[in-house]
């Protein structure tokens, strides 16, 4: 399972907060975030925020922006409650990196959290039909995605395309025979 590095960023307070405040030590605000996370492809994950030292009587508003939303979209942010905590939802829509740049405007605190969007496991590499075989009808789907004939999605293409070079070719579909007619017993990846 995941675990969760904290990552502290202790920003001085602002002027107009240190005004009313003598006390420095106690309202320098820190965000308290994870500093990475992972989401699998095609799932949405809850971020937790916290902010340290936060005072209910002075309202402060979270904003958060993804640097690749096409990776990583932010799809609500929820307000600072009472306690300081907010949670930011962050769904994976294609797989790849980005940063998410937090951002409290009223005290100009601010931290990335990295993202990373991976593609969730295939159930059975080589599996291009998803019957739970590896058979030849499986190889003949390779074939005819190769000819042009028909349409592979990007799960199906990452679940043919057996020995990783990032194409689906005559070889994943070679590789997948060879399996089959049980010369070889995994695919090189
Ligand atoms: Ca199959
Ligand atoms: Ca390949």
């Amino acid at each position: 399972m995941l675990s969760f590095t904290l990552l502290t960023t202790t920003i001085l307070p602002s002027a107009a907060f240190a005004l009313d405040n003598n006390s420095q030590a106690t309202d320098a605000f820190s965000f308290i975030v994870p500093e990475f996370i992972l989401i699998d492809y095609g799932t949405t994950k809850e971020i937790q925020v916290a902010i340290n030292n936060y005072d209910p009587s002075k309202p402060m508003t979270l904003s958060a922006v993804s640097d690749f939303a096409n990776t990583a979209n932010i799809t609500a942010v929820s307000k600072v409650d009472a306690t300081g905590n907010a949670t930011i939802t962050v769904s994976g829509d294609l797989p790849g990196s980005t940063d998410i740049s937090l951002h409290v405007a009223e005290i100009g605190l601010e931290t990335t959290i990295h993202v990373q969007v991976k593609w969730k496991a295939p159930t059975l590499m080589g599996d291009v039909n998803g019957d739970g075989i590896i058979d030849l009808y499986d190889a003949i789907l390779i074939h005819y995605y190769y000819r042009g004939r028909i349409f592979m999605n990007a799960d199906e293409r990452w679940t043919a395309d057996v020995n990783r070079d990032n194409v689906v070719d005559l070889y994943d579909a070679n590789l997948i025979y060879y399996y089959f007619r049980g010369k070889i017993n995994s695919f090189p990846y």
